[in-house]
């Protein structure tokens, strides 16, 4: 704490205990109404509530504030309908040989195969790329730090705002994830990290019947 510069911490809330009390209830029943949807409408999304929940992505910490991401909100058809045809081929060939009979048998209870239509049905993919470096204005290479945490945040972030604006989501992994940096342009030192698939659920989506494990079986107090 001696040679940064420094300014007053005036963003900082304090509320009495039985408002925090209040507000921490109500959080938690906002955030677990959330579920991953596969089935979304084709209704469009403003813009403009895309950007907010980007901005709030944004104010992520991260290692050394380096900010190690970049986020492509893909609201084209075509570039959509690109996205899906590559991320089906692979697809294709995770659920028919390379994921093996172990994953697999952990991904049967979400009934998910190689099909991927919500990839052309919803508004918008947010892909979320992962910058393992920085680039100067000069070309210098600038090392990130804890990359994958900073971004495992950030992205966290974006699936709450999106939920807390009133819009479903599904954090969608491709497998062999590389084309999305061809399709969108996205340089070297950019790795995807996962497809934000945003929009309205359809009418009547179903979602898989799964529960949570019990808290008392993830949290401990010490
Ligand atoms: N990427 C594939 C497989 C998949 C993997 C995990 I781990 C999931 O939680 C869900 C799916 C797919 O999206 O179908």
């Amino acid at each position: 704490m001696t040679n940064g510069k420094y300014v007053p911490l005036e963003s900082y809330r304090e509320y009495p205990v039985e408002e925090m009390r209040q507000r921490a209830g109500s959080f938690r029943a906002e955030m677990q109404r959330r579920r991953s949807v596969r089935d979304f409408s084709d209704r469009p999304v403003p813009r403009e509530i895309v950007e907010e929940c980007l901005r709030i992505a944004a104010s992520a910490p991260s290692g050394a504030n380096m900010q190690p991401w970049h986020f492509v909100a893909v609201g084209d058809p075509a570039t959509k309908e690109r996205i899906r045809a590559a991320a089906e081929k692979e697809e294709y060939e995770f659920y028919h040989g390379r994921a093996g009979a172990e994953w697999l048998g952990a991904l049967s209870a979400l009934g998910t195969d190689h099909q991927k239509p919500f990839l052309e049905t919803a508004p918008y993919l947010i892909v979320v790329f992962s910058q393992s470096y920085g680039v100067a204005p000069d070309g210098r290479q600038v090392k990130h730090y804890y990359v994958r945490e900073s971004v495992g945040i950030a992205t966290g972030l974006l699936l709450a705002a999106v939920h807390h604006a009133g819009l479903a989501a599904l954090p969608y992994t491709p497998s062999r994830p590389g084309f999305l940096n061809e399709i969108l342009g996205r340089p070297e030192n950019e790795r995807p990290f996962v497809v934000l698939v945003v929009g309205y659920p359809a009418a009547g989506a179903l979602v898989p019947d799964i529960q949570r494990k019990a808290f008392e079986e993830i949290v401990t107090f010490a």
